[in-house]
């Protein structure tokens, strides 16, 4: 590498991830492995696995958990990464919250505030999710206020 090339420092981010088809506690763990495993991330600490009710959606029972990473990477090249552990877990997209094998979304990417349609961070629909919410909490307590969790606690959500 140029020594003139600056070295970016690690941002803290934090990636949802929901499955409802097949194996899904089995997906879900498999894409932290994924994570894990995937150069320039490190994967800093996971939540416990929630089973949840599909909200805004259809089919089973979703699995749902929240990952913490430290990565240099920008956050398009890190949901690139999220987007290319979708496609490996053979995520299909027939249309918009479609059940899906896996899902991994940006939530939090440092203090950061993007707005494209292709990356929108902090992830416009967390604070009304206890999909989310409870995971966030149960690792980043300080990110989730006890206001925006009582908002969310008529949602059905139970430790894995
Ligand atoms: N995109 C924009 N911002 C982001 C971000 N912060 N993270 C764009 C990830 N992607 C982001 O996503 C569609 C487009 O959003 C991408 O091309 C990306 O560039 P997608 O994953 O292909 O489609 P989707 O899953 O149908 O949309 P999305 O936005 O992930 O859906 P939601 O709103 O997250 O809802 N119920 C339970 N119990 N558990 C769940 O996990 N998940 C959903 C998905 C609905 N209901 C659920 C659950
Ligand atoms: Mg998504």
């Amino acid at each position: 590498m140029p020594r003139d090339t600056p070295l970016r420092e690690p941002v803290t981010a934090y990636v949802a991830l929901g499955a409802n088809l097949g194996d899904a506690a089995r997906t879900v763990r498999d894409a932290l492995n994924a994570l894990a495993h995937t150069p320039a991330v490190r994967l800093v600490q996971a939540s416990s696995l929630y089973r949840t009710a599909p909200i805004e959606s259809s089919g089973p029972d979703y699995i749902n958990a929240v990952a913490e990473v430290s990565t240099p990477l920008t956050a398009p090249a890190l949901l690139a990464a999220l987007q290319a552990i979708e496609d490996a877990a053979g995520r299909e997209r027939p249309y918009r919250n479609a059940p899906r094998t896996l899902d991994l979304d940006l939530l939090l990417y440092g203090s950061a505030r993007i707005d494209s349609p292709a990356l929108t961070v902090p992830h416009p629909r967390m604070m009304q999710r206890a999909f989310v919410l409870v995971p966030l909490h149960e690792i980043a307590p300080g990110r989730v206020t006890p206001k925006a969790l009582a908002g969310v606690s008529g949602q059905a959500i139970q430790r894995f």
